[in-house]
């Protein structure tokens, strides 16, 4: 193990968040794909993003009386919505009613609140123009898939995807660790759900360009390659997890109501006895917990989501070491 990533395993407990345009939505983060929302509709939500509750020293906080060390926020997920100020883009949060920048208050209010800082990143993008139309893309019903594909170019979204994921990493000082997302089942050829894969985002080069401008992050396994840790998600794994029969780093991600985007007549939440069993199970067995909160489309964290975090930090303020 690289001696710079051991803080990540003794610390075991962080927070993910799921914010962007789909929290407006308020059911799924997925919900432009599921309800197959064509892009000129979905963009209205973004004249509606005023982020007016927005504060992540709140985020930082909540995290922090939970016992959480760490906290790792979306920039962006599949719906191809930037919350920093990509040079890139102007589908991004200083082009909406916000305004401003989100990434930069996040990273300041983490940092300042002594956590570490971790970015999630989509590697697939429904918004960008050359990003071929796939069996999950929102337009797939479109009569004219074929026809919309032939005139794709998925090595500018490559260029794309570099560029953003250098300015990420360039831009906000040091980051801890990254978290990309998303691995097709059965990669870029599976049969029975062709997709995408390491050639699609050349993620070699991707990869040592990660490790160039930030030699110490932790880098997860979702690019199709193999990474610093495992990521098994939604499920608790029955042992230590093994990759080619070593013990490996892995951290399980976890939902508070089996949604990660905010949903909000979703009333499905464990209870933080559950909560609290599953980071000592990943715990006992040698992996980190990584409990997700989706803030409102207005940027403050549900009652119920506070609720929850802070019956763990009952807990661990009983039972956790510094
Ligand atoms: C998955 C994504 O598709 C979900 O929306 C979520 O971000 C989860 C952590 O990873 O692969």
């Amino acid at each position: 193990m690289n001696p710079e990533h051991a803080w990540f395993t003794h610390d075991r407990f962080g927070m993910f968040v799921h914010w962007g345009l789909y929290a407006l939505a308020a059911r799924h983060e997925w919900v432009m794909s599921r309800e197959q929302i064509p892009q000129g509709e979905y963009d209205k939500y973004a004249d509606y993003f005023e982020a007016d509750l927005y504060d992540p020293r709140e985020w930082a906080q909540a995290a922090k009386n939970a016992g959480m060390k760490y906290v790792v926020l979306t920039t962006k997920h599949h719906d191809g919505f930037c919350l920093w100020d990509s040079q890139l883009t102007d589908y991004k949060a200083p082009k909406t009613p916000y305004g401003k920048d989100a990434i930069a208050e996040y990273v300041e209010a983490v940092r300042e609140a002594g956590l570490k800082v971790g970015f999630y990143h989509s590697i697939i993008d429904w918004h960008h123009p050359d990003f071929t139309i796939d069996a999950i893309h929102p337009h797939r019903g479109q009569p004219d898939v074929a026809e919309q594909n032939a005139k794709k170019d998925m090595a500018k979204y490559r260029t794309y995807l570099h560029g953003q994921v250098r300015e990420l990493l360039s831009n906000y000082g040091q980051i801890d660790y990254i978290f990309f997302d998303f691995s097709y089942p059965g990669g870029r050829l599976g049969s029975d759900f062709p997709g995408k894969g390491k050639e699609d985002w050349d993620s070699e080069t991707l990869m040592a360009m990660v490790r160039e401008l930030q030699p110490s992050i932790i880098v997860n396994d979702r690019l199709d390659l193999p990474g610093d840790l495992v990521t098994p998600e939604q499920y608790q794994p029955a042992g230590p997890m093994m990759v080619d029969g070593k013990p490996a780093i892995w951290e399980a991600c976890q939902t508070l109501n089996g949604s990660w985007g905010y949903d909000r007549d979703n009333n499905d939440y464990k209870s933080v006895d559950l909560l609290v069993r599953m980071l000592v199970d990943g715990v006992s067995k040698d992996g980190n917990l990584l409990l997700n909160v989706g803030p409102t489309g207005r940027g403050n964290l549900d009652p119920r989501a506070i609720e929850s975090l802070a019956g763990v930090g009952e807990w661990m303020r009983l039972n956790s070491r510094s």
